[in-house]
């Protein structure tokens, strides 16, 4: 079951020279940062009530966030959803023929398990699933 947005990720060239819109101008808290080798990405969470908005800047010049910034620009690039229980909703996805790009779930930002599914099964939108092990995301 989907339990709320989670996030929203923001791909940008340099989160150290956006910070300061997201933090004084629009007055988000920063929660913390991190390097999530495995998808090539620093991330930035700040706080925007129940949702965080997750900006996204690329460490290697073959990562995801990287291709996406050199052919469309900076820019929204994901929703991600918090599900209870990632391996049945992506099971069930699945069922309904829905492509995903992981069919397992895979380590993301915060300890969280994630799976996209491909933009072209969600008209467009490129979309996450996140789990918080133990429990969804907070
Ligand atoms: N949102 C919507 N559509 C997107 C997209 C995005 N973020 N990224 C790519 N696309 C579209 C492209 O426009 C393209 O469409 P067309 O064929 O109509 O031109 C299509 O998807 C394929 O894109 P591509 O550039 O040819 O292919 P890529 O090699 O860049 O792969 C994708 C695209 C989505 C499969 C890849 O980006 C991916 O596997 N993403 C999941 C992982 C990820 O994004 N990680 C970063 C976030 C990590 C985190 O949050 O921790």
């Amino acid at each position: 079951m989907v339990k709320k947005v989670d996030h929203i990720g923001v791909a940008v060239h340099s989160i150290e020279e956006v910070l300061p819109f997201y933090q004084e101008t629009l007055g988000l808290k920063l929660e913390g940062m991190e390097t999530v080798e495995e998808q090539g990405v620093k991330v930035a969470f700040l706080k925007a009530g129940e949702t965080k908005i997750e900006l996204l800047e690329p460490v290697s010049k073959e990562s995801a966030v990287a291709r996406f910034i050199e052919k469309r620009g900076e820019g929204i690039h994901h929703l991600a959803l918090a599900v209870d229980d990632i391996g049945m909703r992506i099971h069930e996805l699945k069922e309904h023929g829905i492509k995903m790009i992981d069919e397992t779930p895979r380590n993301g930002a915060g300890g969280a398990s994630i799976a996209f599914l491909h933009p072209k099964a969600a008209n467009g939108v490129l979309v996450e699933l996140c789990e918080k092990k133990g429990g969804t995301v907070s």
